[in-house]
């Protein structure tokens, strides 16, 4: 496969922001009268603000009107918000900067597809912005995976062909997307839990371009 480009989603892949997000719900969770274990936030990994919300709510076994939930999601954003802003260089998964230097070095473009709606806010924060030639988030989307619109947006915006584009994805549903784009996925995380990837590894540390060979 000769690879043109290389879509990342975020949250998991790039930086560790679920336990941000499972602070924030956890938070919320609170204010509504529940607790909401660690174990049950697997559950919200790549999955939109609302539908997270709504997940959240079925734990609780709470019900508000759309109004409530809209206002809720937000305050849940600025509590997230507030731990976003703390983030740093320092904040990047082990190998990220040196796996995307090598790809640049290769003349291999490099784009985003996460489902956060705070991906730009997040790259600015720990300087990774400028690697990346194209950025589609949560605002410019407005199907979820496993629908492939996020990668697609992608490769159609870097003008590059599904089959010569590759993408890293944490969650499951992440690696459908990848796949219902037509495009190969490498899993970042457990072979047990991402067993449709193509290939898996467990992080980027000593990950170089030369390992990734499709059969
Ligand atoms: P926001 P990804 C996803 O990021 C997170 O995994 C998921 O937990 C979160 O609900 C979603 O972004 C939306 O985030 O509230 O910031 O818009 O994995 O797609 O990069
Ligand atoms: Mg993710």
């Amino acid at each position: 496969m000769n690879i043109r480009a290389c879509l990342f989603d975020l949250d998991g892949v790039l930086v560790d922001t679920a336990r941000f997000h499972y602070l924030a719900w956890k938070q919320l969770a609170g204010r509504l009268g529940f607790d909401f274990a660690e174990t049950d936030n697997e559950r919200l990994k790549g999955i939109s603000r609302m539908d997270s919300l709504e997940i959240l709510l079925s734990i609780g076994n709470v019900q508000l009107t759309t109004g409530e939930k809209k206002q809720y999601a937000e305050e849940k954003n600025q509590i997230y918000l507030q731990y976003v802003s703390q983030m740093t260089p320092g904040d990047i998964l082990p190998g990220v900067n040196f796996f995307l230097k090598e790809l640049k070095a290769n003349n291999i473009f490099v784009g985003l597809g996460s489902a956060s709606k705070n991906a730009r806010l997040i790259l600015q924060k720990t300087h990774l912005e400028a690697m990346f030639d194209v950025v589609i988030d949560g605002n410019l989307i407005s199907k979820a995976k496993p629908d492939p619109e996020v990668f697609s947006l992608g490769a159609r915006l870097l003008e590059v062909d599904a089959r010569e584009t590759v993408v890293f994805e944490d969650a499951v549903a992440g690696v459908q997307a990848a796949h219902n784009a037509g495009m190969k996925c490498i899993g970042i995380g457990s072979p047990e839990m991402l067993a449709e990837a193509d290939l898996v590894f467990p992080g980027f540390e000593n990950l170089k371009l030369a390992d990734i060979r499709f059969v």
